[in-house]
């Protein structure tokens, strides 16, 4: 059978790191670019194929980078752009590839355009944000940053009008109805596939264009400016990753994919799977997963989800419904201190209680149900949150590589980190979930997790294989196919902490033989029956099924 080649993207495990939380290669107590080459043999030596890089432009920092000043350089605390460049290549040597996060939505406040365009309507600048006298316009829009938004139009004394921001006061919506903002980040993300980025994770994209009369999201505009974009890179970077983060529906984000006649964005994150998989955790029942999967519409031929269990942002409860959100705020936020905007700030290991079955059980899930997964720095060595730190901070501290000075983060004095270690000691502290601990350890996750990405690496069908769910009569047993024509991979879950038993029919593999991954040892061969399975607490299996000529 000749498997037609995917896009490098489609087969990627993501691995979603911040330049400034790594490592700090020159002893400043920041961490950057050289610290983080200095890593890179790590993450290749985990399995990851491709890392994804928080903001890592000029920036005031006061929404972590996604407030960007300079979208042209690096930020001088990471290091200079040549520093960059030997990451990418030594990234590169190693088989790595790399994404940056581009933000396209808004600049910071701070953008020379946006002081610029304070100058006033007469300023060549000043369309190059959204302006109005009335702080009326576009009422439908929500409020995204909930916390601490009250209006999406902010008043400015100079300009003496109202600027429209879909985040944070301090990041101006860019206008995309003026042309020249337009050209500029094309350009823009033409100067970074230049340098040798393999592709960009475009941040807040429903958001680029407002209408009147609507909710300011997904607008007709938007998706005409993505087939721009996607189109203009075809020309010279045909092989570049666009990954979209369009936090909505499945069937609002199968847009973004556009269609084969008028691609948009190859790849998009699959927020609405991401809560479902805790809630099922939760209400130890597969539904809640099966229903999300059930209602997810297949994709455009050459297009690809990201799946991911956390990331930098707060676990988002948007693209749930209201007695979703109760049930995960009652299980996982039992402290206002835990919750952020719609959503909640803590990190796998404590939202999980530290239940490695739980964690395992997460992770077998992420890395054999359709789509490139994402995992996102630290999970893979216990890593905690502190939410004592404001914004979505305590999901974002340091890397702990060792128990020394640090936990080998930073060699500056402990005072001079720019992000403070956590304090409180516990089963998550830097002291004990580090990368040196885990690797020394064989029975650790970071050993069972890397043994996973090598499976999955090994086996095309759990990265390619099409999904059939099934249907066992135990509603806590999640059960799919992966099925290619040589081989069906069958993964069986028990969502809830006690011993669970089912049978699957699977009469179309009859006779087919039994094989667990890992393992060699066979399972008995399907037969006529229902195949019978019992899985201990948050159990869960991968079985490669076998023809019998096989
Ligand atoms: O988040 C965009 C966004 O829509 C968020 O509200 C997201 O849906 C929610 O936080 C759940 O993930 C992006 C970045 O991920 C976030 O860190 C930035 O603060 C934001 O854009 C503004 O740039
Ligand atoms: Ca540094």
């Amino acid at each position: 059978m000749v498997l037609q080649a995917p896009a490098w993207y489609h087969e990627a495990v993501f691995y979603e790191l911040a330049p400034r939380t790594f490592c700090d290669g020159n002893g400043d107590g920041i961490g950057d670019f050289k610290g983080l080459t200095q890593r890179l043999p790590y993450l290749a030596e985990l399995g990851v194929s491709c890392l994804w890089l928080l903001p890592m432009y000029p920036s005031p920092l006061r929404d972590d980078g996604y407030d960007i000043s300079d979208y042209r350089a690096i930020h001088p605390d990471l290091g200079s752009l040549a520093e960059f460049q030997v990451f990418l290549r030594d990234a590169h040597a190693l088989g790595l590839r790399v994404i940056a996060d581009l933000v396209l939505n808004h600049t910071s406040d701070q953008h020379p355009w946006f002081q610029a365009a304070r100058e006033g309507p007469g300023h060549p600048y000043h369309d190059w944000y959204v302006w109005s006298d009335d702080p009326g316009r576009y009422a439908e829009a929500r409020i995204i940053f909930t916390d601490t938004e009250r209006s999406n139009w902010a008043w400015d004394d100079q300009a003496r009008r109202y600027y429209w921001h879909r985040f944070f006061s301090s990041q101006p919506d860019l206008n995309y109805d003026h042309p020249p903002v337009q050209s500029e980040m094309l350009a823009t993300l033409e100067h970074w596939l230049e340098l040798g980025l393999d592709g960009f994770r475009v941040d807040a994209v429903p958001y680029l264009f407002e209408r009147e009369n609507t909710s300011c999201e997904n607008l007709p505009e938007t998706h005409a400016f993505l087939r721009r974009l996607r189109a203009r890179l075809a020309e010279r970077f045909p092989e570049a990753l666009l990954l979209g983060e369009a936090n909505q529906w499945p069937e609002d984000v199968l847009p973004y994919f556009g269609t084969p006649e008028a691609p948009e964005l190859p790849m998009n994150f699959h927020f609405p799977l991401m809560p479902r998989l805790f809630l099922a955790l939760a209400q130890q029942r597969r539904d809640p997963i099966a229903q999300v999967l059930t209602r997810t519409p297949p994709l455009p031929p050459g297009c690809q989800w990201a799946t991911f269990l956390r990331n930098h942002d707060e676990l988002t409860l948007e693209m749930v419904d209201e007695v979703e959100r109760a049930a995960m705020w009652a299980a996982y936020a039992p402290e206002p201190r835990m919750r952020c905007n719609v959503g909640i700030r803590r990190r796998l290991w404590p939202l999980l209680e530290g239940d490695r079955r739980r964690v395992e059980l997460l992770h077998a899930l992420l890395l054999s149900l359709p789509g490139a997964p994402v995992l996102y720095y630290g999970d893979e060595i216990g890593m905690g949150d502190d939410i004592h730190r404001p914004d979505r901070h305590g999901v974002r501290l340091p890397m702990a590589w060792d128990d020394g000075r640090n936990f080998g983060f930073s060699a500056a004095p402990p005072s001079q980190l720019r992000v403070a270690m956590p304090g409180d000691p516990g089963p998550y502290h830097p002291l004990v979930a580090n990368v040196a601990a885990a690797r020394a350890n064989p029975s650790s996750f970071w050993h069972w997790l890397r043994e996973r990405l090598r499976l999955r690496a090994e086996h095309v069908t759990l990265r390619r294989g099409e999904f059939v769910l099934l249907a066992p009569e135990n509603p806590a047993i999640l059960a799919f196919l992966r099925t290619m024509a040589h081989e069906a991979v069958l993964v069986v879950a028990n969502m809830s902490p006690v011993a669970q038993a089912t049978a699957l029919e699977l009469s179309a593999h009859t006779g087919w033989r039994v094989v667990p991954l890992p393992g060699a040892r066979p399972f008995p061969p399907f037969g006529d029956e229902p195949y019978p399975l019992t899985l201990g607490p948050y159990g869960h299996l991968w079985l490669q099924l076998l023809p019998p000529s096989r």
